[in-house]
């Protein structure tokens, strides 16, 4: 494993390869000066920059600088978090986590001619977008579905069936754990095409993982498909683990697999996988550079390998 990009602090690594090279969407942490808290508002993000490599055991990427301010986007209220990027018709989409000014996370939508910005925002954030950490997947029929969600400052315990809630409600005990959801988006990847539907991770039994297991789904979706396979990857959040579970069709349930990665240094753990000239590489971070300052992240990537059976494990 090594760091990308030592001369800033980065987070939350999209990965994604366009034409031959690679290009990584990540969030841009800032000091806050707000002592950590489980609302998250010692994040501090005001705008993204995109980093890129021509060469997968580069030393480090390269900042091609920024593509979207916060200043830009007219329903901001505060912290941009986690991003993602799809190409669709020759055009780029970043998707982003936003607060909007009653503090209350959606899902924005940018777009650029080329993948290294500069990115232009949509003026509305997508409509019935809540909570955090979008994924955008693009399957080989050419359908785009976004995975999102996160607990506690990420929102996600204030929704039930798409539908805000006066109180928010965390599962706990043995209670079915709260699941990401995922929503087909349209072909100009502007709005979900359907109502979001929920990412059931299931047990060997079938059984849906437990609000008090480990294991069960915290924030931080990627998506990626290998051999037929759909892999669903996902942190834990306060068991600071990266996990996956894997299904036949894009929305799952998805069968528990295992874990990616153990706790890093920092609070957070969050990645994304990508295949690039042959290879499979887990991008993800740590605060280990900022002596463990949980909204001062470092970007670092690892290869992956695939065994005989399908299950994933760091090289
Ligand atoms: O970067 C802010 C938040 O921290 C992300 O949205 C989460 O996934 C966690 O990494």
């Amino acid at each position: 494993m090594r760091y990308l990009f030592p001369s800033d602090y980065m987070a939350d690594p999209s990965a994604h390869v366009f034409g031959d090279r690679l290009y990584i969407y990540p969030s841009h942490d800032w000091e806050s000066g707000i002592p950590e808290n489980d609302n998250g508002d010692h994040f501090n993000m005001r705008d993204y920059h995109v980093l890129c490599m021509d060469d997968p055991d580069a030393p480090e990427a390269k900042d091609l600088g920024k593509i979207l301010d916060v200043d830009d986007i007219l329903w901001a209220g505060r912290q941009l978090w986690d991003s993602d990027v799809v190409e669709q018709g020759g055009r780029y989409y970043l998707i982003f986590s936003l607060k909007d000014k009653t503090d209350t996370f959606h899902l924005g939508v940018a777009v650029a001619d080329r993948p290294e910005g500069p990115f232009t925002p949509m003026p509305d954030p997508i409509r019935g977008s809540y909570s955090i950490d979008p994924c955008v997947f693009k399957d080989d029929d050419g359908k785009i579905y976004v995975y999102f969600g996160g607990l506690w400052g990420g929102q996600l315990q204030r929704y039930r069936d798409n539908r805000a809630l006066e109180s928010a409600y965390l599962p706990e005990g043995d209670e079915p754990a709260l699941p990401a959801r995922v929503a087909r988006m349209t072909d100009d990847v502007m709005q979900f095409v359907e109502e979001p539907r929920p990412v059931v991770i299931v047990d060997d039994e079938g059984r849906p993982l437990r609000a008090n297991d480990p294991h069960r789904f915290f924030e931080a979706s990627w998506m990626h498909k290998y051999n037929g396979t759909y892999y669903f990857s996902y942190s834990t959040g306060d068991s600071h683990l990266l996990c996956y579970a894997t299904a036949d069709n894009p929305y799952g349930p998805f069968r528990f697999r295992g874990e990616l990665l153990q706790p890093v240094v920092g609070w957070t753990t969050h990645h994304s996988i990508v295949q690039w000239r042959g290879r499979w590489f887990l991008f993800h971070h740590d605060s280990a550079p900022s002596g463990g300052r949980t909204w001062l992240r470092s970007v670092k990537v690892a290869e992956l390998q695939y065994n005989a059976d399908g299950t994933l494990q760091l090289k």
